[in-house]
């Protein structure tokens, strides 16, 4: 599902982490015009995954964002012996122009992401929380805008603000978790926009996560553009209506890091994607498919209009287990999560005896 939006749609975010890194996503390069060094067509013995990283710019921040995650990795490899799980979340987006007033962008909130970092977290793993910049965060998640405004939960006493007292206690749970996440220095939130931004994020936090051998997990519940516009032909200004009144682009597929990321940023790793479809006659074919095209470890499978209740999980030896909550969970507030999480880490805990 494809969206147009405009930049001026961003909400601004008030959601201010202690470790809220002092570098924003949002707001493209604007002084890389069309690039004509850039070879449109790179050597052809490199791979499609490779030729795009030796076609298109780093961001600027990455080195800051390597530093962040190696002295996480540190802590947890040396202090906690916790596992790390790199979470993806939120949907990344494909700028039309450079100075982007038009992007393509997805539906995904982070709502899988956001909840399932909480669920990681709360049976003791270190969590990397790869996520689209202002799309839901854990803990704060359960306050943003668009579901409960926090002012909801607020009143006036005496001249002072105070919490409601009908709001207080389930707030106090979450807060304590919140706390205790940023008093473990167990969540490490890094941020993307683009899909670039999240491709090269991605590889240089795979490949960093090979320290951790069969103790790294990767979760990768963002919803990842298929198509982009090549730096080699990105407009550096607004698009202007053509004469026939048309806004034509002529978009490239991403290229599948699936492999990329099995086969050498993060081969010791266990590797779970999530595969999402509209049409239920072909999930779990397409659950396969990418199982045997990428040789990873297990793919989630959901359907955009059921993901909140139901989900698949399938296996390499082509097993497939359905977890669905019934109304009355959903009712009662269950979260699938809550279900998904366990069952992954019970696999991940097999592949890290496996590769003792
Ligand atoms: C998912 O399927 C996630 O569960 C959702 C979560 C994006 C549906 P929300 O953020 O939605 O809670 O609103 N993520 C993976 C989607 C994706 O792009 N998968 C690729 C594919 O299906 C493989 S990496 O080809």
């Amino acid at each position: 599902m494809v969206r147009i939006s405009s930049v001026s749609k961003h909400p601004t975010s008030s959601y201010k982490s202690s470790s809220m890194p002092n570098y924003h996503t949002s707001q493209p390069k604007p002084d890389t015009a069309i690039d004509r060094t850039v070879p449109d067509f790179p050597i052809a013995q490199v791979s499609d995954e490779d030729r795009y990283f030796n076609t298109h710019e780093a961001p600027e921040y990455l080195p800051q964002i390597e530093q962040q995650v190696q002295q996480f990795i540190d802590h947890h490899h040396t202090q906690t012996g916790k596992s790390v799980v790199l979470v993806t979340s939120g949907g990344t987006t494909v700028p039309l122009e450079n100075n982007t007033v038009r992007f393509i962008d997805n539906f995904s909130a982070g709502t899988r992401g956001a909840t399932s970092a909480e669920y990681f977290l709360e049976n003791g793993y270190a969590v990397i929380f790869l996520h689209r910049e202002f799309s839901l965060l854990p803990y704060s998640r359960h306050y943003s805008h668009t579901t409960n405004c926090f002012l909801d939960y607020m009143t006036e006493r005496n001249n002072k603000v105070e919490i409601d007292d009908k709001f207080a206690d389930e707030m106090l749970v979450v807060l304590r978790k919140y706390k205790q996440a940023q008093s473990t220095q167990s969540l490490l939130s890094i941020p993307f926009t683009t899909v670039n931004q999240y491709l090269y994020t991605l590889k240089s936090v795979s490949k960093l996560l090979q320290q951790l051998d069969s103790k790294a997990l990767f979760y990768l519940a963002a919803a990842v553009s298929d198509f982009f516009l090549p730096s080699s032909r990105i407009p550096q200004h607004k698009i202007q209506s053509q004469a026939s009144g048309k806004l034509v682009v002529d978009l490239e597929q991403v290229p599948k890091f699936l492999r990329r990321l099995v086969d050498s940023w993060a081969p010791s790793a266990m590797i779970v994607s999530f595969k999402l479809e509209t049409d239920d006659s072909i999930l779990i074919k397409k659950a396969k498919g990418a199982l045997e095209r990428y040789q990873h470890q297990l793919v989630i499978g959901n359907l955009l209009q059921t993901r909140k209740k139901e989900i698949v999980f399938v296996t390499v030896d082509g097993n497939q287990k359905w977890v669905r909550l019934t109304d009355q969970e959903l009712q009662d507030g269950v979260e699938i999560e809550s279900l998904i999480i366990p069952e992954v880490i019970k696999e991940h805990s097999k592949w890290i005896t496996q590769h003792k």
